[in-house]
C-alpha cells in the first residue's frame, strides 16, 4: 500500500528490513551464537558477500582476543546498544570499523560503524563538565534549551542543531537554536504534528537517538530479508544502521538537510521534543560523541521538570507582583478603575495576553488588543446570559458561541471575572487565535505532491491538517492564572466594601 498522509502512521518502520549502507549489520541467532542475517554491503565493505557469512560465527571476522571480549559480553547483553573496544581492519586500504552489539527480538545484532578519523573517538570529560555546569545554570527552560543545542553543537559540528518542542496537539515549535552564522534561522517556526507519525513518536520512547550521516543513501538489504525463525524482518527498534523511512529522507531531502541526529527528550515517560540536528552535507559523528550527546539528552529530560518549575515559579511571582502593585495602585486613587489602568503597571501586565478591557458602570477602557467595544458588549451580554459563574475561562471563544468568530483574531481566549453581581461590569483578559500568531515552517511554500499522487509530503498540506487543529483556539489559561483573577475579584470586591463603609461612615 502507498504511504499517503493518513495512512502514514501505519508505516511499519521498526522492520524495513535494510540498514544504511555506511556500517553492516550481521545478525546472530541468539542460541548459535551463528549469523542467520547480513547487509548485503558486506560485499562492498569487507569483500565478502553477504550469502557467505551466514552460517558462520565473528570468528570469521575478528581475532581471538576479541572474541573473548565478546563471549564475555553476550551474557549481559541487553537492547541498550553497547560500543566494544574492537576495531576490526579487514581489508588494507579499507577504514577500521567499529563494533556495536546489542540483543533484541531473538538477536545478537553486530553492527559494525567506520571509524572517521575526522571525529573524535575520545570523549572530552573537560566538555562534558562544561555542558552540565552551563545546563545547571539555565534559569529558565528557553534558557537550558539554548545551553543544550549549544553544546550538541559543539560536540557534533552540525550546521544546525535545534530544540524541537511539542505542544499539547503534538505540533512543535522550533524553541531554541546553534546555527552556522550564514544560515537562514528557524526559531520560532511551528511544523504540523503529521510530520512525525504516531509509530515513530513510540519507537523515538525507546530509543533516544537516531543518526543518519548520508541522507541520500541507497539500503542495503538483509540477506535474506527475512529472520528464518520467525519469518518476518527482525525488530530494528534499537539498531543503530536501522534504514529510515522513505517518506522522510524525502522530507529530509525537501528540508536540504543531507546529514541528521536526533535525540528524543523525554519527560514523565512522554516525548517532550528533540534536539534535531541537520547537516548540509553528509557527516559522520563518532558513537562515542553520540553517545556524549546522548547522555545531555537525557541529563536535559532529568532536569526538565525543575526548569518548568524554576519557569512556573518566575510567573508567579511576577503575578503576585503585579496584583500587589494594583491593589496598592486602587488604594491610592481616587476611583477605584482608574488605579487598574492609569499608573506604570496595569490589567494588562498581570497575564501573558494580548488585550484587557474593564466594562464598568456603562463605560468601557481597553488596554492593549481587544475587540471594539461594541463586540465587548457583546461578550458581556452573552456571559451575562450563558456564564454566569464569578470567573470564566476559554481559550476558544467560537467553540461556545459560533456568533464570536469576528473576534477570533483578538479574543478567541477570554478570562473573565464579574465585579457585579446584577450589573454589566467585568474585567476582561484577551488571548488572540493562535493561528495568527504562530509562524508555521510551510506556509509559504507551494503544494508539492508526488507524480503519482500518492505521497502528500508536501508542507503545505500539512499546515491545513494542522490548521484544522487549532483554528479559533487561544493558549490554554493556566491553573495560577485562573486563580490569580479570581484573587483580584475578591481583593476589588474588598475594596469597594471599603469605600462603601467609609462613604457610609461620612455620611453619617
Ligand atoms: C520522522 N520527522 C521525523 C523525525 C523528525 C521529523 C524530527 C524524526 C527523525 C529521527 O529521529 O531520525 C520532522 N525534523 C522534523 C521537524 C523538524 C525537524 C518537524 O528538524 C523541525 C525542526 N513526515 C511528513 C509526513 C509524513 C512523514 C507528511 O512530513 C508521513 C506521510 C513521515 N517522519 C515521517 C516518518 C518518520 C518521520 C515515517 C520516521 C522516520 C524513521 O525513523 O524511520
Amino acid at each position: 500500500m502507498p504511504t499517503t498522509l493518513t495512512n502514514c502512521d501505519r508505516e511499519p518502520i521498526h522492520i524495513p528490513g535494510s540498514v544504511q549502507p555506511y556500517g553492516f549489520l550481521l545478525c546472530l541467532d541468539e542460541q548459535t551464537q551463528r549469523v542467520v542475517q547480513a547487509s548485503a554491503n558486506t560485499q562492498e565493505l569487507l569483500g565478502i558477500p553477504a550469502h557467505e557469512l551466514l552460517g558462520a560465527g565473528l570468528e570469521r571476522l575478528l581475532p581471538p582476543t576479541q572474541l573473548a571480549e565478546l563471549d564475555a559480553l553476550w551474557p549481559t547483553l541487553t537492547e541498550t546498544p553497547k560500543l566494544l573496544g574492537v576495531q576490526l581492519h579487514h581489508t588494507p586500504g579499507q577504514p577500521f570499523y567499529k563494533l556495536i552489539v546489542h540483543r533484541y527480538d531473538g538477536l545478537l545484532w553486530a553492527e559494525f560503524e567506520p571509524v572517521d578519523s575526522n571525529s573524535p573517538g575520545v570523549v572530552d570529560l573537560a566538555t562534558l563538565n562544561t555542558a552540565l555546569g552551563q545546563m545547571l545554570g539555565a534559569t529558565s527552560v528557553l534558557d537550558f534549551c539554548q545551553h543544550a543545542v549549544e553544546q550538541v553543537r559543539n560536540i557534533t559540528g552540525f550546521d544546525r542543531v535545534a530544540m524541537y518542542r511539542f505542544a499539547a496537539d503534538e505540533s512543535g515549535e522550533v524553541v531554541a537554536e546553534a546555527i552556522r552564522p550564514d544560515l537562514d534561522p528557524w526559531l520560532g517556526l511551528h511544523y504540523p504534528a503529521t510530520d512525525i507519525p504516531q509509530q515513530a513518536r513510540a519507537m523515538y520512547l525507546k530509543n533516544w537517538l537516531r543518526f543518519i550521516p548520508d541522507a541520500s543513501y541507497q539500503p542495503a538489504p538483509l540477506v535474506p530479508v527475512r529472520n528464518p525463525t520467525t519469518g518476518r524482518p527482525p525488530d530494528m527498534t534499537h539498531a543503530v544502521l536501522r534504514s529510515v523511512s522513505p517518506i522522510h529522507l524525502e522530507y529530509l531531502h525537501n528540508l536540504g538537510s543531507a546529514a541528521t541526529m536526533t535525540i528524543s527528550v523525554i519527560r514523565e515517560g512522554k516525548l517532550w521534543g528533540m534536539i534535531t540536528c541537520h547537516h548540509l552535507t553528509p557527516h559522520l559523528v563518532s558513537y562515542e560523541l553520540r553517545e556524549l550527546c546522548l547522555f545531555i539528552g537525557k541529563t536535559f529530560s532529568a532536569l526538565l521538570p525543575t526548569k518548568e518549575q524554576q519557569d512556573l515559579q518566575a510567573y508567579q511571582l511576577h503575578i503576585q507582583k503585579t496584583q500587589a502593585r494594583l491593589f496598592e495602585q486602587m488604594n491610592s486613587s481616587a476611583d477605584f478603575i482608574t488605579g487598574l489602568y492609569q499608573h506604570t503597571a496595569t490589567l494588562l501586565n498581570v497575564f501573558a495576553c494580548g488585550g484587557a478591557a474593564i466594562c464598568f458602570e456603562g463605560e468601557i477602557v481597553t488596554l492593549g488588543t481587544t475587540p471594539t467595544p461594541d463586540q465587548i458588549w457583546d461578550v458581556v451580554a452573552w456571559l451575562r446570559q450563558h456564564a454566569p459563574q464569578d470567573v470564566f475561562h476559554t481559550d476558544s471563544y467560537t467553540q461556545l458561541n459560533p456568533d464570536g468568530v469576528a473576534i477570533r483574531g483578538t479574543a478567541s481566549g477570554i478570562l473573565a471575572i464579574t465585579l457585579a453581581q446584577a450589573a454589566n461590569d467585568y474585567i476582561l483578559w484577551f488571548r488572540p487565535e493562535q493561528l495568527q500568531t504562530v509562524t508555521w515552517a510551510g506556509r509559504t511554500q507551494k503544494v508539492e505532491t508526488k507524480a503519482d499522487g500518492q505521497i502528500f509530503l508536501s508542507p503545505r498540506q500539512s499546515f491545513e491538517a494542522w490548521k484544522q487543529t487549532v483554528e479559533n483556539t487561544a493558549a490554554a489559561w493556566l491553573p495560577l492564572e485562573i486563580e490569580a483573577a479570581q484573587e483580584l475579584r475578591l481583593h476589588i470586591a474588598d475594596i469597594r466594601l471599603k469605600i462603601f463603609n467609609e462613604l457610609q461612615a461620612r455620611a453619617t
